[in-house]
């Protein structure tokens, strides 16, 4: 049955496009489209046409997963085009997530009307992509080209008052049913006589506009990370040519730069993501248990953020510290984040007062009592983890989900002390908990589904994105975490400085580069989990730099001094005692030193993550190699327009990757360099490993 319906309502076409969950452009979609508008506009009894997106938004875009396909007709700009053209009145009634395409319909229409819970926008950027179907060319005609190019350079979505205010909505409608009033607007417009009104007949408003220096000034005022995008250099030049082309020639030019975006590596990363980042939570399939109270047990960094990200999605929350002094400070914690939410304007006052209204706060463990998941973030120490998993044990409900924030410690041993271990998990939340999105969510040997699916639920209404893994040391991304730290580590040692490690790979695209985080997360922080790691390698050389730092009381920015030297006002500089001091560490550990190429730094740190993460999943710690993908992206800085270690690998193309793991197996050892099996399989049969994943799942569903 045809995604698209046309019905009759008098003198009016309801055009309703049902395509769940979103409503997205799909061929199918846009052939119906076209049929229908045909038919309509062509139906003389047919005075003006309302379009509809049924379900809970208008038009979410184009079928992101189209855009590897070959073309099919109708091409969405053509249709547009034709949309347009109608000779009656077309109505587009905007409600929910009108994006991309979608936007690009109701640019196309004649006139826009939406109700309040309408958002508006052009992600496209996000996807590294820019509108492809006239977006770049029509908007500006109504907001002008600064406005135009914020919106879609941002990427981000105008909400219903501030559309109003942009004129993007000619008609503001109320609460109630968006095609009544969608249609009473239509007959008010007929009866006043209204005539089509195309965006396209609008001259480009800003004569500057028309002019270099305007867009030569737009580019100087990009940020850095715009300026990393190429979709972003390409939306400027198609907004060059819709200030400076007719139209059709316009729109012409801004098909070709949607093509020259469509075909790049970052658009293929970020789309990659896209999907990854959705398919992630995909649970085990079990029901997820009801989640409204949530007891977070220690009121430390982690415990307060975690805290915060609970009671700023709805949900209740128990704080409990048995320390009065951390409960009083981790509860300021808590309310200084919701203030400076509320600075910022990302959370309204009225529902900053509602969330501390669901605050609960105890110094006794009894408090967890009622609620639905305990998550337990107590000093990162298994005995003292496994007293207080005792005593959850005996106190909260059957059917409670126990997790344990723990980043390194065996989640096994945790809950095997319980009666309960079918409802044990780790939840490893990143620091600031209350900002990154990013939960590993642990499972170990006795974990039920249901549990796994209740963790992945909760994960979701904090706005988080929950990946499931194996339980190991450091789990997915800090064992990942400490192969590429430790090639770091090494090539200090060899000669290269801490700070050009840095800078290569932060202009490669790393958020920070790893001497910057240690010195963020504090060097005393891995220089106690070192001494915990029972799989530590047996080699001096293993993290000695940051050790020697460590046991120097140079903890990184806590301290005023790590890598890094850092000023009042927290900026760094390189430590000139720091050479030196690795000089004299590498005699004494008879390091040679030599000069190390930037291609050698990294290659020694992105391929030890990528060898890592393959060993990962041969061992099935990780789900996917898209899953791994997600979790260094979003808890680590790796780029997103890389698409994460695994999917940059696999453009590197593996056999490459593997020519120079053998490499640095011959130069520096077959301990750290022996390739991972998997690796050495696919890149020998020229596999990838998105074709190794595809094949798995192949498999999977045919058994
Ligand atoms: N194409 C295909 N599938 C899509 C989709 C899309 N545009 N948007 C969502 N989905 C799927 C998604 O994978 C998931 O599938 C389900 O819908 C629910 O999504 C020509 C070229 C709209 C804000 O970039 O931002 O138009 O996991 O979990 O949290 O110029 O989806 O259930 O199998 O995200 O409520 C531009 C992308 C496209 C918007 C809803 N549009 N979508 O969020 O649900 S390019 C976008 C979103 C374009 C034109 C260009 C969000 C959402 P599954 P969800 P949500």
């Amino acid at each position: 049955m045809s995604p698209v319906r046309l019905e009759k309502r008098g003198a009016l076409a309801l055009i309703i496009i049902d395509n769940p969950p979103v409503n997205a452009l799909s061929q199918p979609v846009r052939e119906g489209l076209w049929h229908a508008i045909v038919e309509a506009d062509e139906d003389a009894a047919v005075e003006a046409i309302v379009l509809h997106g049924a379900g809970r938004n208008f038009i979410a875009g184009a079928d992101i997963r189209e855009m590897d396909q070959p073309h099919r007709e109708p091409y969405l700009y053509v249709l547009l085009s034709r949309l347009e053209a109608c000779r009656k009145p077309v109505i587009a009634a905007l409600h929910g997530h009108t994006l991309g395409g979608g936007f690009e319909t109701a640019l196309a229409s004649h006139y826009r009307c939406a109700t309040p819970d309408v958002q508006i926008g052009l992600p496209e950027v996000k996807l590294g992509l820019l509108p492809g179907a006239g977006g770049v060319v029509r908007l500006p005609r109504l907001i002008g080209a600064k406005g135009a190019l914020d919106l879609i350079t941002s990427g981000e979505p105008v909400a219903f008052e501030r559309a109003c205010a942009l004129g993007l909505i000619d008609r503001a409608l109320g609460e109630g049913d968006v095609v009544e009033q969608a249609l009473s607007y239509a007959q008010e417009l007929i009866a006043s006589g209204a005539s089509p009104r195309r965006v396209s007949d609008l001259p480009f408003p800003d004569a500057d506009a028309a002019n270099d220096a305007f867009f030569a000034a737009y580019r100087k005022g990009l940020s850095r990370s715009a300026r990393r995008l190429e979709a972003v250099e390409r939306i400027i030049q198609a907004m060059q040519a819709a200030a400076t082309l007719p139209f059709d020639s316009a729109l012409v030019r801004s098909r070709e730069l949607f093509e020259e975006c469509r075909k790049s590596s970052q658009s293929a990363a970020l789309r990659h993501l896209f999907f990854a980042e959705r398919g992630s939570r995909e649970g085990s399939g079990a029901a997820a248990r009801k989640v409204q109270r949530v007891a977070v047990l220690g009121a430390g960094t982690m415990g307060s953020g975690i805290a915060t990200s609970c009671v700023t999605s709805g949900l209740e929350v128990t704080l409990v510290d048995l320390e009065p002094k951390a409960l009083e400070a981790g509860v300021a914690r808590l309310q200084s984040s919701l203030d400076s939410a509320v600075k910022k304007g990302r959370l309204a006052p009225a529902a900053a007062s509602e969330a501390r209204a669901r605050v609960r706060v105890s110094t006794d463990l009894a408090a967890v009592a009622g609620s639905q998941l305990v998550i337990e973030a107590v000093y990162e120490n298994l005995a003292i983890k496994q007293d207080v998993f005792r005593k959850l044990d005996a106190v909260c409900d059957p059917g409670t989900v126990l997790a344990t924030n723990t980043s390194t410690l065996d989640v096994e041993r945790i809950a095997s002390v319980t009666r309960r271990p079918q409802d044990v998990l780790g939840m490893h939340f990143f620091s600031p908990a209350n900002v990154m999105r990013l939960v590993e969510i642990v499972r170990a040997r006795a974990t039920a589904p249901e549990t796994l699916a209740t963790a992945l639920a909760v994960a979701r209404r904090l706005g988080k994105i929950g990946v499931v893994v194996g339980n190991c040391f450091g789990f997915v991304g800090n064992r990942m975490l400490y192969a590429y730290g430790r090639e770091n580590q090494l090539m200090m040692l060899e000669g290269a400085a801490p700070e050009r490690i840095d800078r290569v790979l932060e202009e490669w695209g790393m958020a920070m580069g790893p001497n910057a985080v240690g010195d963020l997360a504090g060097l005393d922080v891995g220089y106690r989990v070192r001494r915990e790691q029972h799989n530590a390698p047996r080699d001096p050389r293993y993290y000695r730099v940051s050790d020697v730092l460590a046991e120097l009381g140079r903890y990184g920015q806590k301290t005023g001094r790590g890598f890094y030297l850092y000023t009042a006002t927290g900026e760094r500089q390189p430590d000139p005692q720091l050479p030196e001091l690795i000089r004299a560490e590498a005699q004494r550990l008879n390091v040679r030193q030599r000069e190390i190429s930037d291609t050698e730094i990294l290659e020694r740190c992105l391929y030890a993550l990528v060898n890592e993460g393959a060993r990962i999943l041969e061992e099935g710690i990780a789900a996917s190699p898209a899953d791994i993908d997600v979790i260094w992206v979003n808890g680590y800085g790796f780029p997103r327009t890389r698409g994460g270690p695994m999917f940059y690998a696999d453009t590197v193309g593996l056999p490459k990757v593997l020519e120079a793991i053998h490499k640095y197996e011959a130069e520096q050892g077959a301990q750290y360099w022996t390739p991972a099996p998997l690796l050495q399989e696919l890149a020998t049969r020229g596999a990838s490993f998105a074709s190794w994943q595809a094949e798995r799942e192949r498999q999977r569903t045919s058994a």
